[in-house]
């Protein structure tokens, strides 16, 4: 009788942990090539901050895409969670579906693929813009001229994001790359005069490619003469803070797709030196292991 009881008991517990087990595995499931994607995350894109300018983007591609119509939603969040919920996707092998962009060390540490976009809504390539105050140009002349002769290349502020993203101050990596680059930072100061403790302001929103750009500019700045200030912020309270003249200047403008928004929003209000990094690339991606999916219209 004992033996049968414990035999009873036994089967409950062994039945009781399958039960548990498959409850966690499904919540966890691995990537399932053959089921519908939404269906597998819950028709959500895990997205970052409310304000930045791919969030527009991606609302507009949904829309596009029929996705809006599908019952998808986009979660806001913010860059630290979504990489987070993406490196833990990554290690269980489960589908995920992020706004990804590049230059950003997410593609050089995770095997991932842009969703093609065959409509165009994300834009091939996008450019990174330095915007400057009205009357920059007038009062900070050595500045304004830096600012407008500043450029280098993906490779090159990925470089600096990756040192940074091993644990290196962002002002530290940014002068070890200009020990290195020595001629091509020497282009954009070449023959300015040096100025004696003038109070300059940069503004940026903390993405990785900012916090390189900006601590780059900001200590070849200091290299010149100025007291530099770089404040982070959001990105609407960003363009407001060159419009309003709060600020001098932001080498942090994706465009023309990715913060168009902005631009049109606060159109002559600032001037535009143009680029100041060609290629950079925004889009919805995935793990390369989701096999079945590569269009936007996949996820329908
Ligand atoms: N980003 C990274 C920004 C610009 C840099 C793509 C998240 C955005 O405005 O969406």
């Amino acid at each position: 009788m004992k033996k049968t009881t414990n035999k009873l008991l036994i089967f409950i517990s062994v039945l009781f942990s399958m039960i548990l087990l498959s409850g966690c595995s499904s919540q966890m499931a691995k990537y399932n090539p053959k089921q519908s994607v939404g269906k597998q995350i819950n028709y959500t894109i895990t997205g970052i901050e409310a304000g930045a300018g791919e969030m527009a983007t991606t609302q507009k591609a949904m829309k596009a895409y029929g996705l809006d119509k599908g019952n998808w939603q986009l979660q806001t969040s913010s860059t630290a969670a979504m990489l987070a919920t993406l490196g833990k996707s990554i290690r269980y092998k489960q589908p995920i579906v992020i706004t990804g962009w590049t230059p950003h060390w997410m593609f050089t540490k995770y095997k991932l693929k842009f969703l093609k976009d065959p409509k165009n809504i994300y834009g091939k390539t996008e450019d990174i813009h330095t915007i400057v105050r009205k009357g920059l140009k007038k009062d900070k002349p050595e500045a304004y001229e830096m600012l407008n002769r500043f450029n280098w290349k993906p490779e090159q502020m990925s470089s600096v994001m990756l040192k940074v993203n091993h644990g290196e101050s962002p002002r530290k990596a940014a002068n070890d790359w200009i020990k290195q680059h020595k001629s091509q930072v020497d282009s954009w100061t070449k023959g300015l005069k040096h100025v004696h403790g003038q109070k300059i302001k940069l503004t940026y929103v903390a993405w990785d490619s900012e916090i390189a750009s900006t601590n780059l500019v900001a200590n070849v700045l200091r290299s010149m003469g100025y007291k530099v200030t770089i404040q982070a912020m959001e990105l609407q309270p960003m363009w407001a803070s060159i419009a309003t003249k709060a600020a001098d200047a932001t080498v942090s403008a994706w465009l023309p797709n990715t913060q168009g928004l902005y631009y049109k929003d606060f159109k002559g209000r600032f001037v535009d030196l143009g680029k100041n990094l060609h290629g950079a690339k925004v889009g919805l991606a995935v793990p390369t292991y989701m096999k079945n999916v590569n269009t936007i219209s996949d996820l329908k």
